[in-house]
């Protein structure tokens, strides 16, 4: 007689903690990041050079010319590279000589606002190395802008080049910049 009471609403409860546990884990995956950014095809460190050889560059003016470019990876994935679709986060080494001009360019391939600056350390706020800074935090470079400038490395070290709008470092948009005797 009781069992007829209790089996029913032993039931209801089976059936809303099951519908709930199936609710939390529907949640869950939403909460997750996204699947598709991370099965995309981000090459990180991909396109890492070796040598100043491999870094891209052409011989200007007196200059050797590094065109760079900068923007979003993915949502949360801002980056650099050297070609169209080849925007890597963080962005590959950039390798330069001490005592030969650079002309560096920098192609905002981006949706956002993006700056390229050279510092000594990986802080959006640092002081540019070598006056080496293409937009600033105030002032960056507006989508499908581009900026130049041409300096020389006068000593040689590892440093960054890093993008200065806040944040954006936390995101991967900086790479090393290395020069060499
Ligand atoms: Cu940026």
């Amino acid at each position: 007689m009781s069992e007829d009471v209790v089996n029913p609403s032993r039931a209801l409860w089976l059936t809303i903690i099951l519908i709930v546990f199936v609710v939390a884990v529907f949640m869950l995956t939403l909460l997750l990041p996204p699947s598709g950014i991370s099965s995309e095809p981000i090459r990180t460190q991909a396109l890492t050079t070796a040598t100043v050889e491999e870094t891209p560059q052409e011989k200007g003016e007196g200059a050797v010319k590094i065109v760079v470019l900068g923007g979003e990876v993915g949502a949360t994935e801002y980056g650099y590279g050297f070609e169209v679709g080849g925007v890597v986060s963080p962005g590959p080494d950039v390798r330069v000589r001490v005592g030969v001009p650079v002309t560096i360019v920098f192609k905002n391939v981006g949706n956002l606002p993006h700056t390229l600056a050279i510092t000594e350390e990986k802080r959006f706020d640092a002081e540019p190395l070598w006056g080496v800074q293409l937009g600033t935090p105030t002032r960056p470079v507006g989508p499908g802008e581009e900026r130049m400038i041409t300096f020389t490395p006068n000593r040689a070290g590892e440093y960054y080049y890093v993008c200065q709008v806040p944040g954006h470092i936390e995101l991967g948009m900086w790479g090393k910049l290395i020069a060499e005797e």
